[in-house]
């Protein structure tokens, strides 16, 4: 049966009683009628809100999740950084096969579905194969995590990464980053060649990795020979050094020099964009961009804290993403978000407008509106016309029995560890049910057999 009636439905404008959500064959709502009477025989839900927007992901990366976290040895231990972090995560890509990336991807989408994600932006740069030579197909790589996708029904917007350097000026790639090497016309080709798997639960976008990988004529060409309203995404100021390098090759600091060298507009997401200063704050939120904001991941690696306060006065869109994945839960997201705002003003309640004072809820919907623009997928809201992703919170359990609507949201989001998602419908199936993923066995088997396989590579 395609219908859900809701006694308490989370839409555009806020909490409404008694939803009948209907949607159609192709997964898409077909009605959002509040006030409705519970008609025979429909499934009944206690409280109903939006699926999330992962706006960032390097699937592969589920797989070295919590093994980095062990001091280096030697006087530098206490020096461990996002760098030292980095040729680690190089070493493991180094190895990983198609198969290997497939199950990986398919795990962790099963995990963020059952967390309460339904839709994911895929930043893919692992595209050739293990030693830099091209495969066979190009879009090999990025075809495993669209398999990935539909085995476990996540909606996906693939971006193949343009990473030509190693550094500002143009480095030439080191030997651990010839995996990634690709040029404009690789990934022009790569997003040409995956047209073909375009449809409601997937889009094609692109990706320049960042502006140490790519120069600002091939960000340029790349965002001009991308198909019209496709989104464009890009690691951008995310720690100190980066943006000392920026200044130090182009007297810019990252965001001044991207907006003032490329007409960043809705189709742009500015991933972390951690190190702003003022201007750029403003200018970012004027621009209509999204920024990208991945907090535990930021955490994980010591990139910083991102000035939302100053961000959402002036008008700022975020999304969040899980990025590393050492987070699968968009719940740890939204709380870390806010919690590192609180510990950076040393006081409490940040992430909120005059319309909208409640924290959850203006986390939520500001994410879902922003996450959504990143995705060019019609996602991100309980309306006609979108898609039909939403999750059935377990009004059972003592943090949501009985409470007031209002309160939803701040128990979800700001209470304890269980996971209260109990349904997930994505694209109109439901993927998961009591908290189950559908395929959850046969994906974790597999996995298991891809980290196993991984582990005797490594010894
Ligand atoms: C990445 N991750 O592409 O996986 C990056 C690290 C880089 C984050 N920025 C590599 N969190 O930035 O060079
Ligand atoms: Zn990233």
């Amino acid at each position: 049966m395609r219908a859900l009636f809701a006694r308490h439905a989370l839409l555009p404008q806020g909490w409404q009683r008694d939803v009948l959500l209907e949607w159609d064959v192709h997964g898409e709502l077909t009605r959002v009628a509040p006030q409705a009477a519970p008609p025979l025989g429909v499934a009944r839900a206690d409280y109903v809100v939006p699926g999330m927007v992962n706006l960032h992901s390097h699937a592969f990366q589920r797989a070295l999740g919590g093994l980095t976290e062990r001091a280096a040895a030697g006087a530098d231990g206490g020096h461990d950084s996002f760098w030292t972090w980095r040729d680690l995560m190089y070493r493991f890509a180094a190895r990983i096969t198609p198969e290997q990336i497939e199950a990986i991807a398919a795990q962790l989408f099963s995990e963020c579905l059952r967390h309460g994600y339904t839709s994911l932006c895929e930043f893919h740069y692992l595209q050739r194969a293990p030693g830099g030579q091209a495969y066979a197909r190009p879009a090999e790589t990025a075809e495993r995590i669209a398999a990935a996708g539909h085995a476990t029904g996540m909606g996906v917007t693939l971006l193949p990464v343009l990473y030509s350097h190693a550094g500002f000026g143009e480095q030439p790639l080191r030997p651990q980053q010839q995996r990634f090497r690709t040029g404009v016309d690789d990934i022009l080709g790569i997003v040409d060649a995956l047209g073909v798997l375009r449809g409601p639960q997937l889009e094609v976008g692109a990706a320049p990795h960042s502006l140490r990988a790519a120069s600002i004529e091939q960000v340029r060409e790349l965002a001009a020979g991308l198909p019209a309203g496709r989104p464009l995404h890009i690691h951008i100021a995310e720690q100190q050094a980066e943006v000392e390098q920026s200044i130090a090759h182009t007297r810019r600091r990252p965001v001044e020099y991207l907006m003032e060298h490329i007409g960043v507009d809705e189709r742009w997401c500015l991933v972390h964009a951690t190190h702003l200063n003022a201007d750029e704050t403003r200018a970012l939120a004027r621009s209509g961009a999204i920024a990208g904001l991945c907090p535990t991941t930021e955490a994980n690696l010591g990139d910083g804290l991102f000035p939302l306060q100053d961000y959402i006065e002036a008008g700022g869109r975020f999304g969040i993403g899980s990025d590393s994945h050492v987070s699968h839960s968009p719940v740890e997201e939204l709380r870390w978000l806010e919690y590192g705002q609180r510990l950076r003003h040393q006081r409490r309640n940040i992430a909120f407008t005059p319309e909208q004072r409640d924290i959850g809820q203006y986390l939520w919907q500001a994410a879902l509106r922003g996450g959504a623009q990143a995705t060019g997928r019609k996602v991100g809201a309980l309306e006609q016309g979108r898609r039909a992703d939403l999750l059935v919170l377990d009004g059972t359990h003592p943090n949501l029995d009985g409470v007031a609507d209002a309160d939803v949201l701040g128990r979800f989001l700001f209470c304890g560890n269980d996971n209260l998602v109990r349904d997930v419908l994505c694209g109109g199936r439901w993927v998961v049910q009591a908290g189950r993923h559908m395929a959850q066995d046969a994906i974790a088997q597999r996995y298991r057999q891809a980290v196993h396989e991984l582990r005797e590579v490594s010894q």
